[in-house]
């Protein structure tokens, strides 16, 4: 069997999330080509050498530069905080490298169609991890709008809630920090709603924007990793939104209101995004992302009610490759369907989305987000 040999750069939260797809992947789907989980590599040596031994990689590096100059791996995965990805995807293209980046693929724009001209320069396959796009309830509600289940769509609604930072003692970890991570929960959460939205209704025409950020100053981290950290006694500007909310104007004439926020007391990671049309409307909520929620206009008027979905049948996206109906999957399987598509289409030859090019488009959403913020205009995107 082919192998696709796999080099990882970054080993904490998203690298645990990746390290997990590649090592099950091949177990659960039939591939033309088996992942082969060559290299991790960070910057602390203890660090990464003690995920690689726990994730199942063969080697270890604390050099990207030399793993993406390295003849013997075909594809690099990118899962370091977001302003390394552009130095990363570049030279590992102009070695000739497919790559995965995690979301959002920039810290702007330009960086993004730097990055995106390189990877179709190179000819590499290139994909977004947008994870939310092949959760199998979202990738059935796009089967469900293509069928033209719910006719003409209206209203788009999206939300993603968390509340990891209301405390003020929490501190400015990366994704706090503009110089890290470029935006703040517009660029963390609002990408995920951006491009399932584009995924699900279209590309978006305008955007007029609020951001808020509602504590200004924090501790500066004495430790991190993932969303947890220990604060030290001094303090720091936090430069990016707590909160972002846009209403939106689609290209197909459909109307949009999007909100992403860490201020939502109680919400975990409540991705919730519903479509409303002509006949009827889907409710997809990521606390339940088993199921959807469908009203049909043509059911019989005393029967109307929206109805829930079971999305564990074998006949639903991606489900085949898990369990009987009902016995239901979780966060990490949407990883494992996007390295299972990406492994594909690496073996085939073939695009896979959200590419580089999705990720752009991404980008320049979020863009016109932040001028519009600014301005307190609509704002052509
Ligand atoms: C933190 O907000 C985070 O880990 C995001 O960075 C991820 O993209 C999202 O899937 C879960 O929440």
């Amino acid at each position: 069997m082919k192998k696709i040999r796999v080099g990882l750069i970054g080993y904490k939260f998203m690298g645990k999330a990746h390290s997990n797809a590649f090592f099950d992947v091949d177990k659960f789907f039939e591939l033309p080509a088996a992942p082969e989980l060559s290299v991790i590599c960070g910057r602390d040596e203890n660090g990464v050498r003690t995920a690689a031994k726990k994730y199942g990689w063969l080697e270890y590096e604390t050099d990207w530069k030399k793993l993406v100059r390295r003849k013997d791996i075909d594809l690099i995965d990118i899962t370091t905080p977001n302003n390394a990805h552009k130095e990363i995807a570049i030279e590992a293209a102009r070695n000739g490298k497919h790559i995965l980046c995690e979301k959002p693929l920039a810290m702007n724009v330009k960086d993004a169609e730097e990055m995106t001209r390189a990877v179709e320069k190179a000819g590499v396959v290139n994909m977004v991890n947008f994870n939310y796009r092949r959760v199998p309830a979202v990738a059935l509600m796009k089967q469900m709008i293509d069928e033209g289940k719910i006719g003409r769509v209206f209203h788009v609604r999206a939300v993603y809630l968390q509340d990891w930072i209301i405390d003020p003692k929490f501190p400015l970890v990366w994704r706090l920090t503009r110089k890290v991570c470029g935006s703040g929960s517009l660029g963390d959460l609002g990408a995920h709603l951006i491009d399932m939205a584009r995924y699900l209704a279209g590309e978006f025409d305008s955007v007029n924007g609020l951001l808020e950020t509602f504590i200004k100053q924090r501790p500066l981290p004495s430790e991190m990793s993932g969303l947890s950290a220990k604060g030290s006694g001094k303090k720091g500007k936090v430069d990016v939104d707590d909160a972002a909310l846009f209403l939106v104007r689609f290209k197909s004439g459909a109307v949009g209101t999007f909100e992403a926020t860490r201020f939502a007391a109680g919400h975990k990671n409540n991705n919730q995004i519903e479509i409303n049309g002509s006949k009827g409307s889907i409710i997809f909520n990521f606390e339940r992302m088993n199921e959807l929620q469908y009203f049909n206009r043509a059911d019989e008027a005393h029967v109307q009610g929206f109805r829930t979905i079971q999305v564990g049948e074998g006949i639903h996206p991606y489900m085949a490759a898990w369990w009987p109906a009902g016995h239901i999957i979780g966060y990490e399987h949407t990883f494992i369907h996007g390295v299972a598509d990406l492994l594909k289409a690496v073996a085939e030859g073939k695009k896979v989305k959200p590419d580089f090019r999705d990720g752009l488009a991404c980008q320049k959403v979020m863009a016109a987000v932040s001028k519009s913020a600014v301005s307190k205009k609509w704002v052509k995107v």
